[in-house]
């Protein structure tokens, strides 16, 4: 699905316009639809199902092959409880403000917008979570021209590698470290997420995050965080996280 080559054929007719403004657009594949939204959609995998009600994604490998680093239990509950519940979470919010719009009562739009915000940041987060990770030993490297990028945006790989993790290790409560991609500036950011939803830029495609929620690890690290984030780098799918670049940068 994510090949190399899918980046020239998203772009091919979108030429030298801007990514955001061929996503936005939707110039990227015309003239081929079906193809597009398939292109799109390969951006954050298997959120959404074909009637269009977001869905929770199976791994991409068996609950245990991350079992040095991530506990079978911890991938078990991690995947089919808290996930899910962020899947049917944004379900329940789109049907209810769908209601909304059909009866016009908006007296809970500001509840509603939170959820629709918060289940929806969480499922899209988990989804290039689960299909950033590959077994120890089996992730592969950053490709050429991810590993260039990184090299102009951070300096170096391992500057990069600091900078990710110590965002990962402070953030304050529960949420995220991310390695995105910011259209505005077609520039590689990390992030630090707090929640799922809150201290982000717009415009930006995640291609790599470690969700620091304590779900994520206290099976196993307890309230180690610290050594959770430093084994991470173990289990990064450096061939998954270079495919995704590829799709969006120039
Ligand atoms: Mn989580």
């Amino acid at each position: 699905m994510n090949e190399p080559t899918s980046r020239r054929e998203f772009l091919a007719v979108g030429g030298a316009a801007t990514v955001a403004g061929s996503l936005l657009l939707g110039t990227a594949h015309a003239g081929d639809e079906e193809h597009k939204k398939g292109r799109v959609r390969d951006l954050i995998p298997g959120a959404v199902g074909e009637d269009g009600k977001y869905t929770l994604p199976p791994l991409p490998y068996a609950y245990d092959a991350l079992s040095e680093v991530i506990d079978e239990q911890t991938m078990r509950l991690h995947h089919d409880k808290h996930h899910n519940g962020y899947v049917k979470g944004l379900n329940a919010a789109e049907e209810a403000l769908a209601k909304a719009r059909e009866t016009g009562d908006f007296g809970n739009i500001d509840h509603l917008s939170r959820k629709q915000a918060f289940h929806g940041a969480g499922h899209f987060l988990h989804c290039v979570f689960w299909n950033s990770m590959a077994a120890p030993g089996t992730g592969g490297a950053p490709s050429d021209q991810l590993a260039a990028a990184i090299k102009k945006d951070f300096g170096s790989h391992d500057a990069m590698v600091a900078h990710f993790s110590a965002a990962s290790k402070k953030v304050e409560g529960s949420g995220w470290g991310i390695l995105g991609f910011q259209a505005a500036g077609e520039k590689l950011v990390v992030l630090q997420a707090m929640n799922h939803q809150l201290l982000t830029q717009w415009g930006i495609v995640p291609l790599l995050c470690i969700d620091v929620w304590e779900h994520a690890y206290y099976l196993k690290y307890q309230n180690k965080r610290a050594a959770y984030v430093e084994a991470f780098p173990k289990i990064i799918n450096w061939t998954n996280v270079s495919n995704r670049y590829a799709m969006v940068a120039h």
